[in-house]
């Protein structure tokens, strides 16, 4: 450890050089909005190609994994420190237990090549505030506090050079619980924590970022994360050392600057995110950093569909693994990356540098496009075994991508096309089908229809969302939501095969505050009007029944759901709008 007045010298000096190189630095061409989309889409091609890659959260939280003084601590691992409010000087003092030995740069990236992963973003320093480099920024850093006297990222580099994988940089530029004006979500709980941010972004946050950027060769991705407390100003400090690696990728939480890409974090978004980039990133079992006692794994069979739907949805999967303190993979993550990469090594075709599926949604599982080829991804086999798809283009054929020389049967028919599948599939998991197209899929919107009982259900999943900031969100049953323009409106195109009278129902949330709302659900030229309650919460659905609806045709109908009112944050969330045959 160096003396008090060395270390506030050399900040000193440090936090000079820093306001010098930052203000030497352009703002990069992404940043300063003077990228052309054409140089946008050269600076994203690897990305969006790659579609797989491995987060790694390991950090100094490795070592308790999970458990302190005796008792073990709910949450993620790498949360520790906060949710058991350990002090800064006790926390620290885990450096000297921390020595990974068994940690082998190689192997991991070997093993992330085996998953069939493009690309490794690695925790470099998470909110504990710890460094896993060796830094000049402070001596809290895996080369200078602990026995390993190494520098791990140092030797990643150096093996994912060797190995040709991308290599990227989580760093948590805010949070930092250890360095005196790190920010804290909810507050500090050791004085050891107080001082001032901007000294704290100055002195660690920015001089860090700079070695990062500068000493371990050509760094893909700056992945940072959670801007609590952050300012533009502070923002602005940082972004001009991205000018360091041209061509580097930014995500959506450095805070102010809305970076390259979303990041939906343990869900995968209904229907993708629009035209922005996006990566979901997600744990193997429920935590980021390693917990002895953490063993709920996801299947294998679960990786592999997340990747397929991310895949059709046009996103990127950050799956993440959390080593131990010792420095290894913990053997079930390496067993199910190894089954995730035999999938792979398979089908691989079918998921890198594809783009989003042309459908909406399909019965038996997912598909992804390469220009004229679709990738059908059978989860489940239909009983007949015919692959129904609303298109009316040509095909020229389609096959098994393990079967290339046996060609399946398709038919064209008014409903689409169809094709037949074999008797049994080679893959439970996800049987790739390849279709080929005689140009562009065009494909047929299928109108909403009412189900056995009669009821028309409108489901926020089918609906057209127009206007510029509503959107769908959600998992399991998604809705419409961020609804905070009151010109943004939903429709729908139905058809109605039995007429009758209907009872109109919307299931609607609404949190406490945002109450008030008014919106006209149209049918066919008439309109109810609807006024929002709050609900407990923006998640808890209440079914609000509107009017009876008198439907004397068979035939298509639109049904739009419009705002007049809007008088809190948003007007509502909205899964779906029902209509009810009522019995005569
Ligand atoms: O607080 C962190 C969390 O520990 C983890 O690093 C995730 C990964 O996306 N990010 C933050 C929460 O959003």
């Amino acid at each position: 450890m160096r003396c008090t007045r060395h270390r506030m010298m050399r900040w000193s000096l440090l936090a000079f050089g820093a306001l010098l190189l930052s203000a030497a630095l352009p703002l990069p061409a992404q940043e300063a909005e003077t990228e052309t989309q054409e140089q946008r889409d050269a600076r994203m091609a690897w990305w969006r190609e790659a579609r797989f890659g491995m987060f790694i959260h390991w950090g100094l939280y490795a070592v308790p994994a999970g458990t302190w003084e005796g008792k073990q601590i709910g949450g993620i691992g790498e949360w520790i420190m906060h949710h058991a409010k350990i002090p800064v000087a006790d926390y620290a003092a885990l450096t000297r237990e921390f020595n990974p030995v068994k940690f082998d740069a190689d192997e991991w990236v070997s093993l992330a090549k085996a998953a069939g992963m493009k690309y490794i973003i690695i925790t470099s320093k998470h909110h504990d505030g710890f460094a896993m480099f060796d830094s000049d920024a402070t001596d809290y850093n895996i080369h200078d506090a602990t026995p390993f006297k190494r520098d791990p990222l140092k030797e990643l580099a150096a093996a994912c050079e060797r190995r040709g994988i991308r290599l990227g940089f989580y760093y948590s530029q805010a949070q930092d619980w250890h360095h005196p004006g790190g920010a804290a979500a909810g507050g500090h709980w050791d004085p050891a924590q107080d001082g001032d941010m901007d000294a704290y972004v100055r002195d660690i946050a920015v001089p860090q970022v700079r070695e990062l950027l500068t000493n371990y060769g050509k760094i893909a991705v700056l992945w940072w994360d959670t801007p609590v407390d952050m300012t533009r100003e502070q923002a602005d400090t940082l972004v001009p050392l991205l000018a360091l690696q041209p061509g580097i990728i930014t995500n959506n939480r450095l805070g102010v600057y809305p970076g390259d890409t979303d990041t939906p974090e343990q869900f995968i978004p209904a229907t993708g995110m629009g035209d922005r980039d996006w990566e979901t990133c997600m744990t193997i079992n429920d935590t980021w950093g390693y917990k002895s006692y953490d063993s709920n794994w996801k299947p294998a069979a679960t990786l592999v569909r997340n990747l397929i739907d991310i895949a059709s949805k046009g996103g990127n999967y950050l799956l993440n693994v959390g080593p131990t303190a010792e420095g290894v993979i913990p053997e079930p993550s390496v067993e199910r990356l190894k089954a995730v990469g035999e999938w792979m090594a398979v089908n691989g075709e079918a998921i890198y540098a594809t783009t989003a599926s042309p459908f909406r949604q399909l019965g038996f599982g997912r598909c992804t496009r390469k220009g004229d080829t679709l990738y059908l991804h059978v989860f489940d086999r239909p009983e007949d075994g015919r692959l129904v798809l609303p298109l009316s283009s040509k095909v020229a054929g389609a096959h098994l991508l393990v079967a290339p020389d046996q060609a399946l049967a398709v038919e064209n028919s008014e409903q689409g096309v169809t094709i037949a599948l074999p008797e049994t599939l080679p893959d439970p998991v996800a049987t790739v089908v390849v279709v080929q197209l005689d140009g562009e899929p065009e494909v047929i919107l299928v109108p909403v229809r009412q189900g056995e009982g009669g009821a028309l259900k409108l489901s926020a999943v089918d609906a057209e969302i127009v206007g510029g900031g509503a959107r769908l969100e959600g998992e399991g049953e998604p809705n419409v939501g961020y609804w905070t323009n009151a010109s943004d409106y939903v429709t729908w195109n139905a058809e109605i095969q039995r007429p009758g009278v209907f009872e109109i129902t919307a299931a609607i949330a609404c949190e406490p505050g945002s109450e008030g709302s008014v919106y006209a659900v149209g049918i066919a030229e008439q309109s109810w009007w609807g006024k929002v309650e709050s609900t407990k919460s923006w998640k808890d659905y209440t079914t609000v029944t509107l009017g009876t609806v008198h439907i004397a045709q068979a035939g298509k109908i639109t049904v739009t759901v419009k705002p007049v009112r809007k008088p809190g944050m948003a007007v509502m969330n909205l899964r779906s709008v029902t209509l009810t045959p009522v019995e005569p």
